[in-house]
């Protein structure tokens, strides 16, 4: 987005302002915040003139300056209506340098799952991925994922669904099936660098917003099928986007949000890992974001892998 655009919604957000005020605020000329006003308009912003000044009476439903305006979190968003993977993209940013950037779609054609499982992405869905400091060493990246997870449960409980979250971070509603819920959202956490400099880190998050559940796979839900309705996915983002910035500037409270959120704990699970398979009761969550498992021959802390949890003996 243009920046006298960017800087025209943010002095916006505090109410009214007259034209010739916010050109000097910005140090540009009033035909330039003119030009900018119309270009607001024309993406979907009512912007009345009062006698206090332009004010925005409306906002468009979704879209980039959608979504940020009003946004209490650091995040620049570009939005696509529809892109190969939003984690793609916000890696070619994050190549290019970018941080602290959010990019959202409204379709995905590519997009993908953890282990190169495929992710299905139509229309209507909340595909975001965001751009995060890395400035941790690689060995506390987990606990971004379960960030990921906590904001992502968070923001679909403030939307009225009781979600819950199975480690290391589906976000599942109801407690059936093998998968331990009907999967209403998944986290993509991908990095790049050393043991002890991260060079780019994304929190590809997948939410299953406003889809009819039945042109997804078996097992998944959406926002529109439990909440029997629509819910407003530029509020949702904003939402996830502060929760996820404030989890992020206290990592200390991931742990506990994360083991209140979870159906995971106190259940019997089968955790696949790359060489075998662990088995038994989870106990625990501890830092970075490994899973305390009891089994028969001990304590277990397990820290990737494929949980399932199993029904009681
Ligand atoms: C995940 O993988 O749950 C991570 C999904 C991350 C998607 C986001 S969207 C924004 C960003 N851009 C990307 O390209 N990716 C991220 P995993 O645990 O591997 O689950 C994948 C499995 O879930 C698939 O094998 C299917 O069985 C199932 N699945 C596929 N699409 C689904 C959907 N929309 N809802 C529920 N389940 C789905």
């Amino acid at each position: 987005m243009n920046e006298t655009r960017r800087a025209l919604l943010s002095a916006f957000e505090a109410g009214p302002v007259g034209g010739p005020e916010l050109a000097e605020r910005l140090g540009v000329s009033r035909a330039a915040v003119w030009k900018q006003v119309e270009a607001l308009r024309e993406e979907g912003f009512e912007i009345e003139s009062t006698d206090d000044g332009y004010a925005i009476t409306d906002v468009p439903d979704y879209g980039e300056a959608a979504i940020e305006f009003g946004l209490d979190a650091p995040y620049t968003v570009e939005y696509h209506d529809a892109v190969d993977s939003t984690n793609n993209r916000a890696r070619e940013l994050a190549d290019a340098g970018a941080v602290d950037t959010a990019v959202v779609a409204d379709e995905q054609t590519g997009s993908r799952g953890r282990l190169d499982r495929s992710w299905t992405a139509p229309s209507g869905g909340v595909w975001c991925s965001v751009v995060i400091q890395p400035d941790l060493p690689a060995a506390h990246v987990p606990l971004v994922a379960l960030a990921a997870g906590v904001a992502t449960a968070s923001a679909c409980r403030e939307a009225g669904v009781d979600a819950h979250l199975k480690w290391p971070n589906d976000v599942l509603v109801g407690e059936t099936g093998e998968r331990g819920g009907r999967k209403l959202a998944g986290i993509l956490t991908e990095m790049e660098g050393e043991a002890d400099r991260v060079s780019w880190l994304i929190a590809g998050i997948g939410v299953n917003a406003n889809i009819d559940a039945e042109t997804l796979p078996d097992g998944a839900t959406t926002l529109r099928a439990e909440c029997g309705g629509d819910v407003d996915r530029r509020v949702f983002v904003q939402r996830l986007l502060e929760s996820l910035h404030d989890l992020l500037a206290d990592p200390d409270a991931v742990l506990d949000r994360w083991r209140a959120y979870s159906s995971t704990l106190g259940q019997n699970v089968r955790v696949e890992l790359p060489n075998r398979v662990v088995e038994g009761e989870a106990v625990d969550v501890e830092f970075p974001g490994g899973l305390v498992v009891e089994t028969e021959a001990g304590t277990e802390v397990v820290h990737a892998g494929d949980c399932e949890h199993l029904r009681p003996q």
